[in-house]
């Protein structure tokens, strides 16, 4: 597997045309030869220490995992989290995995993970499991779980109010050339009523209603950050109600702080738009929904600042028309990845086609969104085996109106998938200045 510096875009070289009945294999075999480029997770670098999930008890406490498990066991919310992790692991693995059939998304996932790392899947206990997960040394299975994933690097999701992470970045955290950092910024613009004194008591000279020098000292916070943690973009979660403009502090953050520190650095901004948060608190971070959201929001965004360059991922099935429509009217907008609850073959599906059908290749299909670090092996392997058949489709449609396609060429189309379009929108190799999409 090619590694981060020898995967260049492939330049197209023989022009002889595949015939229609390799179509299915080539297609295969150079997803399974691309290393992707995993453009959204919440994956941390080594020198970042505890913050990195992994191992079977982390992977099967993971929060799809624990809502799963709420509807299927007995066991109430309130008593679930008084266990301690191996406890709430076994409960997991006993309920949705022996007494049940593991057929979700989620929990076929972790049958994935086991079965790639040559662990059995149908055992009773986790004994092996732990037994092999304890005699992993942390660098050398980061570097082997990334092989068998397929992807040549991820990018994080760093906080900079986050009160473990913050102190990390502080003494200076040392780089990862497979993990990119992001600027994470939801605590500032969803919640700077509670989190400004943080701000305040780093020095900044802010308010808690903007007053006074509170926006050029936003701004300074964020390119002190912007220095220390040099992220690929700035981002943030939005909820189903988000509006701009919006006469609110998070408006005035977004229009007078944010966005403009992004163009100062040349980055993109990524918003992820449309939760409800927390609809159900007793099961914690599970206890998040969805809802269809306003996307004039982007929509007035892309506008209002072309030069710009917004990564944008909504969470309803009911948004993604839309924002294929809005992908073809901003150039500045790069539409990605089926997301959170989206991530299920028949959405993926739905919305590949669709995005290829309006607008090529000019989109980034998927991110993991990877919380423990395992996970990466089976949201690629479903996403390859997805994106496959979508694709020899693109190309039979394509050779049935009158067009073949080499092999390089189909080779270059999964390149710019699933890694030229982040690579060129970020900027991540350095060089030009980017101000369109792809
Ligand atoms: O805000 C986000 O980045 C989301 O991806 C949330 O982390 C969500 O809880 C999640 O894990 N989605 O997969
Ligand atoms: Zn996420």
């Amino acid at each position: 597997m090619a590694t981060i510096t020898e995967a260049p875009a492939p330049e197209l070289g023989s022009a002889v045309p595949v015939a229609a009945e390799q179509l299915d294999r080539i297609v295969r075999d150079e997803l399974q030869d691309t290393p992707i480029i995993d453009m959204h997770t919440h994956l941390f670098m080594p020198s970042l220490g505890k913050l990195g999930l992994w191992g079977i008890d982390e992977l099967l406490t993971y929060h799809y995992l624990e809502a799963e498990l709420f509807r299927f066991s007995s066991v109430k919310p309130a008593e679930y989290w008084t266990l301690n992790k191996q406890q709430q692991a076994d409960l997991i693995w006993r309920t949705l995995f022996v007494e049940n059939t593991p057929v979700s998304e989620a929990a076929r996932g972790v049958i994935a993970v086991l079965s790639a790392l040559g662990l059995e899947t149908a055992r009773t206990d986790l004994s092996q499991a732990r037994e092999y997960f304890r005699n992993q040394k942390l660098e050398p299975h980061i570097r082997h779980v990334f092989e068998l994933a397929g992807i040549s690097e991820v990018v994080m999701t760093n906080d900079p109010l986050d009160p473990e992470e913050a102190p990390l970045w502080m003494k200076g955290a040392a780089p990862d050339r497979q993990f990119h950092p992001v600027l994470r910024l939801d605590r500032i613009l969803n919640k700077w009523p509670q989190h400004w004194q943080i701000l305040a008591g780093q020095g900044y000279r802010v308010e808690e209603n903007l007053g006074g020098n509170s926006v050029a000292e936003v701004r300074r916070f964020l390119a002190d950050w912007y220095g220390r943690m040099k992220p690929v973009y700035m981002a943030c979660s939005l909820p189903d109600t988000f509006e701009y403009p919006e006469d609110s502090l998070r408006g005035r953050l977004l229009k007078e702080a944010v966005i403009p520190s992004c163009g100062e650095f040349n980055i993109p901004l990524s918003l992820m738009i449309g939760v409800r948060y927390q609809v159900n608190p007793a099961i914690r971070l599970a206890g998040d929904a969805v809802g269809k959201a306003n996307l004039r929001a982007v929509e007035h965004i892309c506008v209002e600042f072309p030069e710009n360059r917004f990564l944008i991922s909504v969470l309803s099935r009911e948004n993604q028309h839309e924002l294929c429509v809005y992908s073809r009217k901003f150039g500045n907008l790069l539409p990605f990845g089926c997301w959170w609850f989206l991530n299920q073959p028949s959405i993926v599906e739905e919305m590949t086609r669709e995005r290829i059908e309006m607008i090529g290749f000019s989109f980034i299909p998927q991110h993991s969104d990877a919380r423990v670090l395992e996970q990466v092996i089976y949201k690629w392997r479903n996403t390859r085996r997805t994106m496959a058949p979508i694709l020899t489709n693109a190309y039979r449609l394509l050779a049935e109106d009158g067009r073949t396609v080499s092999r390089d060429e189909i080779r270059r189309g999964i390149h710019r998938l699933f890694r030229t379009n982040f690579e060129r929108f970020v900027n991540l190799r350095g060089g030009h200045e980017r101000h369109s999409a792809v």
